[in-house]
């Protein structure tokens, strides 16, 4: 097992080649072996959307070594095909909730026996990074390109039936869109999009909800509890395990008796993306499947712009009685990564995302897109997913953007983008107003993002 890397602030900016050096090394220090942990002491186990952008960043350093990182990911896949959201490493991290909070292998026949996992998914852009590290094996020797494409075959039966879980028991009526029964399936934990949903989950009597290791693991910071979520989200977090739990993680059971069932839009756009991918893989290497993954790509994308108002943005759907629960949040932008808004409704929508409200606020030290518009009562600029900016969304915007044919505005993210990653610290998010890094320090999918958007 590599030790981590220590990591402090550089004396200056760091260039272009330093950053990327920089990268590389944080995620070499994040490597145990066959996963890297999503950040040292906060997050010391493997996510898996983390683990997927974590595997296009290393793509640039080791396609090998980036493929190591998924098939870790999907040898902990759950009978059923779903993709754990957190593969535990062995160690006692003391992270919370922890294997036992969990209990899946206990409570439910479809977790995988050798390894402990959590009982939720996260958004599906493993198809995404696939498509990366196959392009990315273009530049390779031949020898390594033939192993790439051999291992993305191996790993091809475990790909579609993650992607046939999602389409079927997570939309189960065939809406087009994704249904989470946690936040954290959405990776925007604490995101306004939630706060309506989860006026309605409310813990039961005599519920005690565990320590917060959050707040410990960045307690040599300072000011953890102002970047993270609240005391009383937490609480609701915790509960939500304990129902699902109950649930035996079961789905059938979980949309009949979960407190949180949301149509999530951001998800069901990644998922577009991540079908349409793979097709493209399926059709370069002759793999099968590639029919089935367009047909899902075509109705998630149907039921993504089926929440657009007539600008374009998009909105989330509380699937327990059908509201409509329209925020502010990036979220929002979801068609810019799904694709399938005609030309006026997609340019009206850019320039919504450059406009003061979003990107273009004059106060932002860098133009790149918040996490919550600064223009909503509920944005606050140092709180998790309420406000500051994250890279790993910003690199989906930017690659939604080139994918639509929106080059300009790509182009000015990404300028954007590697400026803040130079101050080499890889922060898990970043205050708009002031660039101050926040969260994590050394956060692996910040690395991974920088050393894409650097080498492309
Ligand atoms: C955050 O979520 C975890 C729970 O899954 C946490 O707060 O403990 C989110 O930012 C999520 O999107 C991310 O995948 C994870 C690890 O980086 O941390």
């Amino acid at each position: 097992m590599s030790a981590t890397h220590p990591i402090s602030a550089p004396a200056a900016k760091l260039t272009r080649s330093q950053t990327a050096a920089r990268a590389a090394y944080v995620l070499a220090g994040n490597d145990r072996g066959r996963l890297t942990v999503a950040a040292p002491h906060l997050y010391p186990h493997m996510w898996s959307w983390d683990a997927a952008f974590i595997a296009m960043g290393l793509a640039r350093v080791s396609t090998r070594r980036a493929l190591t990182e998924l098939e870790t990911l999907l040898s902990a896949q759950w009978r059923t095909g779903m993709v754990p959201h957190i593969v535990f490493t062995d160690d006692e991290t003391g992270y919370e909730p922890g294997p036992r909070r969990w209990a899946c292998r206990e409570v439910c026949p479809d977790a995988p026996g050798h390894v402990a996992t959590s009982g939720l998914i996260q958004p599906p852009v493993h198809g995404v990074a696939v498509r990366r590290i196959l392009d990315a094996a273009r530049i390779a020797a031949a020898g390594e390109r033939q192993e790439v494409v051999e291992r993305i075959r191996a790993m091809w039966p475990a790909l579609l039936a993650w992607h046939r879980y999602l389409a079927t028991r997570r939309d189960p009526e065939e809406r087009g869109l994704v249904t989470i029964y946690h936040g954290w399936e959405s990776g925007l934990d604490n995101s306004p999009r939630w706060d309506a949903p989860y006026a309605a989950v409310i813990p039961a009597p005599g519920f005690v909800p565990f320590r917060r290791a959050d707040l410990h693991a960045l307690s040599a910071l300072g000011g953890a509890a102002a970047q993270r979520p609240s005391d009383a989200d937490y609480t609701k977090y915790q509960w939500l395990v304990e129902e699902l739990r109950r649930a035996r993680y079961d789905d059938e059971r979980a949309h009949r008796t979960l407190s949180f069932r949301m149509g999530d839009v951001l998800t069901s756009a990644l998922f577009v993306a991540a079908n349409e991918e793979l097709a493209t893989v399926a059709d370069e290497l002759g793999l099968p499947g590639a029919d089935e993954l367009i047909g899902y790509a075509d109705r998630f994308r149907r039921g993504v712009l089926g929440t657009c108002d007539e600008s374009g943005f998009a909105a989330d759907v509380d699937l327990r009685d059908g509201t409509v629960v329209r925020t502010p949040t990036i979220a929002g932008f979801a068609p810019l990564v799904s694709g399938g808004l005609d030309a006026a409704r997609r340019r009206a929508l850019v320039e919504r995302l450059m406009s003061a409200d979003w990107c273009g606020h004059p106060g932002f030290v860098h133009a790149l897109p918040p996490s919550t518009s600064p223009a909503s009562p509920d944005f606050d600029p140092v709180r998790y997913w309420r406000g500051p900016q994250w890279p790993p969304m910003t690199w989906l915007l930017i690659w939604g953007l080139e994918r639509s044919g929106e080059q300009e505005a790509a182009h000015m993210l990404r300028e954007a983008a590697i400026d803040q990653l130079a101050d080499g610290l890889f922060a898990e998010y970043y205050h708009p107003f002031t660039g101050e890094p926040l969260g994590a320090r050394a956060q692996s999918w910040t690395a991974a993002v920088a050393l894409d958007l650097l080498a492309t």
